[in-house]
């Protein structure tokens, strides 16, 4: 130990060394003298929350190339290799124990040999380059929801990124005390070709429950690497577990209602599935748009989010669509675009900008020209579809005043939604609580998109949309839901949405700005300020109450006839879902709890009865 602290002291030179020391913990110091000793950087920057150690990580993305400025003031570019453009969900394991098992949806190699192999990857992984060290906390400061963390990296783009995105922690760190533990994430984007991972055939992202550690290596996408986002949300989803509180994959939002009423909902959806844009809409206020975490406080669910700034999918952000993004992309400040294409005068371009494609230039696969060709023969899109901007929520102007109070928000409704082109209507209430989490959340199906690698459009069982980041057991994690709710005596509504339901032909039944009047319809609902049908699968809206919110919201006319379509129940595909849930719950899920049989036997049930009276497709109609 005494080796490796000269050793860090030399690497990290006085300036620095002092700013380790000064928090006064020695688990901190071990830690990073740990990793410098094994990865060996040729020096050491650490961070604390001063203005003058954020600027120098910020001149270093240019330096050092990770990132070039744009055009507008505040606004630099970054490009993450051809093969590295979105998360890598077959190389993201946990790290296990042979006696410890989670279930068969959930990735993990044994924790000897894993560390092993990440550990044979890290030696001596960063030498030649800088290291930086910085302290973050999850959640609000000063809050009963904050979790300090460290980041290690030699990626200056992920040291910023996370500066955007992250709360900063060092003055929390120095409050601490000794003892205490943190989140702890070690990130080396491995050797460089041209700017990025050139060993991307060997990217891992590795994590170790036990000791509240995540390795990232060979890779530079920033669901893979930034430690604080995804990563630290698997560590978060097994400490709240056993703490009693959630960790979820959701926005937080605060939604207008009659009189001045702000109601705040969080909601969950698979990745690129709408999650963010519901959170954007106009006129509403934003809180997050990707993680939170719930507690029960004084006997209220209440919600933070755990970061300060979006990583947000840039595809179809235009003037039209999304009028607040647009005027944080396209005005001076602090924002870092990935993946898109960049043309001569030092102007980013991504599909759905509504804007004029320039005669050439370059994005993450090189030169770019209209028309060119991938290595599949396929024309190349000019940006990437998991293409990506990222942004402080304080530089919008619907950033919501709750967005650093301590105790976050009490929630009046939560909302499920997924990629599902044929099974469930486009807003629904559950009957209760446990019905919501049993029969919303945990059988969301969604169809596959780009921010995972792998095929696209492929129907995936994802339980509260958060399957890809669980550390713990499905059955666990289902009853920690239930049981959150079950805390209080007014647990928030559960619905469920699906922006994606299509007719026979393939033809989607709604716009994209119709998403806005089911959240309106939900808030008047959580408040109790609407009627509602009863189906076998729960609430559904009445006509005359949409048709007005059309008019209101959307300055839209809303036919009967759309009505019918959209919120007509499909008996056989709802009955074929069950199946489907029951099957993967009966032989991938031990510990699937006894309740949600009996929720799923009930709705099969509540289904058939009405088939037997009104036939497959049962008009809303029918049922007032
Ligand atoms: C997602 O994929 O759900 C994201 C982006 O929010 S990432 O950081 O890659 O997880
Ligand atoms: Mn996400």
């Amino acid at each position: 130990m005494k080796k490796r602290l000269e050793l860090l002291k030399d690497k990290c030179g006085p300036e620095n060394f002092k700013k380790l020391e000064e928090l006064n913990n020695p688990d901190v110091l071990a830690f990073v003298a740990k990793y410098i000793a094994h990865c060996n950087p040729a020096s050491v920057f650490v961070r604390t929350d001063a203005q003058k150690d954020i600027d120098y990580i910020r001149q270093k993305t240019i330096e050092n190339g990770e990132e070039h400025k744009l055009a507008i003031k505040g606004h630099t570019y970054h490009f993450d290799g051809p093969k590295d453009q979105a998360r890598d969900k077959a190389n993201t394991k946990y790290l296990l124990p042979p006696d410890v098992q989670l279930g068969a949806d959930i990735r993990s190699a044994d924790k000897k040999e894993g560390l092993s192999e990440i550990n044979g990857l890290l030696k001596n992984i960063m030498a030649g380059k800088e290291l930086y060290v910085a302290f973050f906390c999850l959640g609000p400061t000063d809050s009963p929801f904050s979790i300090p963390a460290i980041q290690l990296t030699d990626s200056s783009y992920v040291a910023h990124s996370e500066d955007i995105l992250i709360r900063p922690g060092y003055e929390m760190f120095k409050k601490l005390g000794q003892g205490n533990g943190f989140f702890k994430f070690v990130h080396s984007a491995g050797e460089l070709a041209g700017g990025v991972s050139k060993n991307f055939d060997q990217r891992r992202v590795y994590i170790d429950l036990d000791d509240d550690i995540v390795y990232s290596v060979n890779t530079q996408y920033a669901g893979n690497t930034v430690g604080l986002k995804k990563l630290a949300m698997r560590l978060a989803i097994k400490k709240a577990s056993f703490e009693g509180w959630l960790t979820e994959h959701m926005f937080v939002m605060g939604v207008r209602g009659p009189k001045n009423r702000v109601s705040y909902f969080a909601g969950s959806f698979p990745s690129a599935c709408g999650k963010t844009s519901t959170a954007m809409l106009e006129g509403e206020l934003i809180v997050g748009d990707d993680i939170a975490y719930l507690r029960n406080i004084d006997g209220r669910i209440r919600a933070v989010n755990v970061e300060r700034g979006m990583f947000g999918i840039i595809q179809d952000v235009n003037k039209d669509g999304d009028p607040l993004i647009w005027e944080a992309l396209t005005t001076p400040g602090e924002v870092i675009f990935s993946n898109v294409l960049i043309d001569d005068s030092g102007k980013p371009h991504w599909l759905g900008d509504d804007q004029a494609l320039p005669e050439k230039g370059v994005n993450y696969a090189g030169e770019w020209v209209p028309g060119k060709q991938g290595a599949n023969g396929d024309v190349m899109t000019t940006s990437h579809k998991n293409a990506r901007y990222t942004v402080r929520l304080s530089e919008l102007k619907n950033c919501d005043k709750n967005l650093e109070n301590p105790l976050g928000v009490e929630l009046s409704g939560i909302i499920y939604g997924g990629r599902d082109s044929d099974t469930t209507v486009p807003v629904e209430q559950a009957f209760d609580w446990n019905h919501g989490i049993l029969m919303k959340g945990a059988t969301i199906e969604s169809e596959t998109t780009a921010a995972t690698l792998g095929q696209e459009g492929v129907r995936k069982f994802n339980l509260m949309a958060n399957i890809d980041f669980l550390s713990i057991p499905m059955g666990r994690y289902i009853n920690n839901n239930c049981d959150l709710g079950n805390s209080v005596d007014r647990p928030p509504q559960i619905f469920s949405v699906n922006y994606f339901l299509r007719d026979k032909n393939g033809k989607y039944l709604n716009g994209v700005k119709d998403k806005h009047v089911w959240l309106k319809w939900a808030e008047l609902r959580a408040a109790g300020d609407a009627a509602a049908i009863k189906t076998p699968t729960g609430y559904i809206p009445e006509y005359e109450d949409l048709k007005r919110i059309f008019k209101d919201v959307l300055g839209k006319a809303y036919g009967k006839e759309d009505y019918i379509k959209q919120f007509t129940i499909r008996v056989p595909e709802n009955l074929a879902k069950i199946d489907r849930i029951t099957d993967i719950y009966k032989t991938k899920v031990p510990d699937a709890p006894h309740i949600l049989f009996e929720a799923l036997k009930a709705q099969k049930k509540r289904l058939q009865q009405a088939q037997k009276k009104f036939g497959d497709y049962i008009s809303p109609e029918i049922l007032v």
